[in-house]
């Protein structure tokens, strides 16, 4: 009830409404109204009220909470059903088990900490309480497998999208999953499937940010390559309107391309916005390292990297590391 009271007070922030048009929408006592409204307060939520006029919703706080998240969204599916964690060990690894379980595609798996959070090839990945964002979605696609990393890309599109929207900065993209403002990482996505040879029974989008995270909220070893929203822009960001407008874009974009099969057009801005592209880079894979110059990227969002004597060779995000000859960049 609390939910479905602040969900009135949200789509009807401009004006007061009376605990009697609460109790009638809702069918239940002027009394239950109070006590949800003092339940709100205590969430840290701010509720003017004015007698004779009723409630209003003023300051919103920065908590994963599910209503302030469907306030914000303009999506049909991504995001429409969800599943809310104080602490977790990984969103994607709970995501997994929810789409095993036949989750619909869309469902959203958020949490306030991840004690286990997960990076690419066994790497971890630092979620600390209360101040980034820990989410996966579960994408059911009717694209063959090969087109997976596709959805990375289009994941990155819409994160670089949604911090432009909010914050007015320029994030670019590191390939294949990496987002970066002022040559640090704000972001991280993990992609995950489930196929077979030629039918994706689901992907799971994992994406992490850092949003209000301070300096001294990064471990030491981070404290070079991390970044925050909050330490780029010196704004605190509501991690629920960032959620809801990063899938906001990513539907859009998703939707798009799921009905043209097109990818050329999003493959051109991916490329214009992606800082690997042009840079010596080493590529460190299980079968060894080497170097050489990030040319190009194919439509399948392979790199292809031109090596020392000359010769081309592409490769899979799934498979390497790419690091800039100077450092992480
Ligand atoms: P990645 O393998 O490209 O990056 C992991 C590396 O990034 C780590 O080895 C470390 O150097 C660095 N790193 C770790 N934590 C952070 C952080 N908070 N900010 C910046 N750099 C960091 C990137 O993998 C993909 C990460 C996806 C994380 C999301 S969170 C929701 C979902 N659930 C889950 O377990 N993982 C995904």
């Amino acid at each position: 009830m609390k939910d479905q009271i602040l969900m009135i007070l949200m789509q009807n922030r401009e004006r007061f409404f009376s605990g009697e048009e609460i109790s009638r929408l809702l069918g239940v006592s002027r009394t239950a109204v109070w006590k949800a409204v003092r339940q709100l307060r205590d969430d840290g939520f701010e509720v003017e009220s004015v007698t004779s006029r009723g409630y209003r919703l003023g300051r919103t706080p920065d908590i994963l909470n599910p209503s302030l998240l469907q306030s914000f969204l303009k999506t049909k599916k991504l995001g429409r059903k969800t599943e809310f964690h104080d602490s977790i060990d990984s969103t994607n690894t709970r995501a997994k088990e929810l789409a095993q379980e036949g989750a619909a595609h869309g469902t959203l798996v958020a949490a306030e900490e991840q004690r286990k959070g997960r990076g690419r090839l066994g790497r971890s990945w630092d979620s600390p309480p209360g101040m980034g964002i820990w989410m996966s979605v579960i994408l059911r696609p009717a694209f063959p497998p090969r087109f997976a990393p596709r959805m990375t890309a289009l994941a990155g599109l819409a994160v670089l999208d949604a911090v432009n929207m909010l914050t007015g900065s320029r994030a670019l993209i590191k390939w294949p999953n990496d987002i970066i403002i002022n040559r640090k990482k704000v972001c991280g996505i993990l992609t995950e499937m489930q196929a077979d040879p030629d039918l994706i029974e689901y992907v799971i989008i994992g994406i992490g940010m850092n949003v209000n995270t301070p300096k001294e909220g990064f471990p030491e070893e981070l404290a070079h390559s991390a970044t925050s929203l909050l330490l780029e822009t010196g704004q605190e960001v509501n991690r629920c309107q960032m959620t809801a407008c990063i899938l906001n874009s990513f539907e859009k974009l998703y939707d798009c391309y799921e009905k043209t099969t097109d990818f050329s057009g999003m493959m051109e801005r991916y490329r214009s916005q992606c800082i690997t592209l042009g840079k010596r880079v080493r590529v460190v894979s299980l079968s060894g390292e080497w170097e050489g110059t990030a040319l190009d990227l194919t439509e399948d969002c392979e790199l292809v990297v031109e090596l020392e004597d000359g010769s081309r060779c592409t490769v899979l995000s799934g498979d390497v590391s790419v690091r800039g000859i100077a450092g992480y960049l």
